[in-house]
């Protein structure tokens, strides 16, 4: 059998197929109609080009996603043609030593953070996603492959289109028998992040981008067998991260798949969580944090490692070797492994404001960063906490960790301002992410991680077939000594 679990259960059912192509006309004109609603109470038309606001009908994602490449080609060939010599800013010592913060330097379609509003995914913010994609409850959590439609396309998709694509997902989601034997022959206390990432190299044989380019392909169809192992790959991670999860935790009882399930409930299921609610946490979950445009690290590491024509199992195990650094991905085990040590050393789970306040001024005092807050580019609170909050004040108010995280809100900023160099004393994602898994049981930080780089495959391997598609070149800037700045500028004196 090829496969660890057998997945004979799924079959596409094709009198749904039939069915959906009846349905087309219709859910195309309240596709429209819904679209046509939206661009005029949002800044979508400035975010959207002309071409990826064209409806399509298409009833298959590579289809859909082929339909829109000639046009933004020939777009991003007169944008470089027409504002090619527009300067995007000037650039300081102070920018270039800075860790490059200020400088716009990469070309990200997906998503675009602003400061103050937080993150927009194909011009939608987070309230506007949960309203507008297909759920698979009503009024509950957008389903996320409905944000792979919207990724990929630029388009909201129909609750048609949103099936297809966990349809497609599912029918790639089998994981061959050898990815078990790598993982078992790594060492007890191997970190979730390492063993994931291991788990992402070790399927990079699989690859059908570098086989076609070893093949020698045209380079125009370089994001077709991208598009493949992208989509391959997001649909085996699910089965990835919960082996990881059920190696380090469960003695090895690995979970098979229900493949009636969608993408994320799925995911839920194998790690051994069956609950509504666990479902629909799971949802939220891998939706927000799926992109934050192009600059952070994970997303930066993905984009440049692809650049060279590393194929994106390469690329994206590379993204996820920067997500597990603790000022990035890693921050939300850290949040919690923090927030754990707080209750213990105060001795209680209900710790007054002051008790809180002398805890982060002690965190301060080691020389160490408070997790969970401030950002590189946003200066307000993350729009993914606070919907993250909004789903705790619905399904778990009176849990003790949420109240704690709530007081901390009132606290940390304040403190955080107060050393007077931090820009943005407010909380991030991560934050707020810990505290919703501990309590539908998913106690074990060091997973927490892995939780993030499933969902943050799917914009930046939907940004990277874009980049393929639009031919996007070798990433290359230049880096300078500092006998070259002080050549440049003056020696100062030390
Ligand atoms: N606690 C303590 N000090 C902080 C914090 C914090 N949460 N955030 C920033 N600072 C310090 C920072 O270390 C720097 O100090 P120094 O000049 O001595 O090196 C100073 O404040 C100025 O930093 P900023 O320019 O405000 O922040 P920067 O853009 O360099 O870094 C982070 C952004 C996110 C790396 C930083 O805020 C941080 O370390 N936060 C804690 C870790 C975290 O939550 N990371 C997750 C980010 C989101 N994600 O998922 O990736
Ligand atoms: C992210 O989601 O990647 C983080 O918020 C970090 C960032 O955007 O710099």
């Amino acid at each position: 059998m090829y496969g660890i679990f057998s997945t004979s259960t799924f079959r596409t059912n094709p009198a749904d197929d039939s069915k959906l192509k009846d349905m087309m006309p219709l859910l195309s004109q309240t596709f429209f109609h819904r679209l046509s609603t939206l661009s005029s109470t949002s800044h979508l038309a400035s975010t959207l080009s002309s071409n990826l606001k064209q409806l399509s009908t298409s009833s298959d994602l590579k289809k859909a996603f082929a339909e829109k490449i000639p046009a933004e080609q020939a777009r991003l060939k007169a944008i470089k043609k027409a504002h090619g010599a527009q300067k995007l800013g000037d650039l300081t010592v102070d920018m270039a030593l800075g860790g490059m913060r200020g400088i716009t330097g990469l070309l990200w379609d997906t998503s675009l953070l602003d400061a103050e509003e937080g993150i927009r995914f194909r011009g939608y913010t987070i309230p506007e996603l949960q309203e507008k994609l297909p759920k698979a409850r009503a009024g509950g959590q957008p389903l996320p492959e409905g944000l792979v439609w919207l990724l990929v396309t630029g388009q909201l998709p129909t609750e048609a289109q949103a099936k297809i694509v966990t349809e497609e997902l599912r029918s790639r989601s089998e994981v061959p028998a050898y990815v078990k034997t790598v993982l078992e022959a790594l060492p007890a206390g191997t970190h979730p992040m390492t063993q994931f990432s291991t788990l992402i190299l070790a399927l990079q044989k699989e690859s059908k981008f570098a086989k076609a380019y070893e093949s020698g392909v045209h380079k125009s169809t370089y994001w077709d067998s991208n598009y493949e192992d992208s989509m391959d790959l997001i649909a085996k991670l699910p089965q990835l991260a919960a082996m990881v999860y059920r190696n380090t935790y469960y003695n090895r009882k690995y979970i098979s798949p229900d493949l009636n399930l969608d993408w994320a409930a799925n995911l839920a299921h194998m790690m051994g969580y069956d609950t509504m609610e666990a479902y629909e946490l799971m949802r939220l979950y891998q939706t927000i944090h799926s992109d934050h445009e192009g600059g952070n690290v994970s997303a930066h590491t993905t984009h440049l490692v692809g650049s060279a024509l590393s194929d994106p199992y390469l690329s994206f195990a590379a993204g996820m070797n920067g997500l597990a650094g603790p000022l990035h991905g890693l921050a939300n085990q850290e949040v919690m492994r923090w927030l754990n040590t707080l209750v213990k050393e105060v001795g209680t789970t209900t710790p007054t404001k002051e008790a809180l306040r002398a805890y982060v001024e002690a965190t301060l005092a080691k020389g160490q960063v408070v997790p969970g807050y401030g950002h590189g580019v946003l200066r307000k609170t993350d729009p993914r906490y606070t919907c993250q909050r909004e789903f705790a004040q619905k399904f778990l108010p009176e849990d003790p960790m949420f109240k704690i995280v709530s007081n901390l809100y009132e606290v940390v900023p304040e403190v955080l301002g107060k050393m007077g160099k931090i820009k943005n004393p407010w909380p991030n994602v991560d934050a707020h992410s810990g505290v919703l898994l501990q309590y539908y049981g998913i106690k074990e930080e060091g997973f927490y991680t892995v939780l993030f780089g499933v969902s943050r495959a799917l914009g930046v391997l939907s940004q990277g077939i874009w980049s393929r598609a639009l031919g996007l070149p070798i990433e290359r800037p230049k880096s300078i000594t500092c006998d070259v700045l002080e050549t440049k500028f003056g020696k100062v004196g030390v």
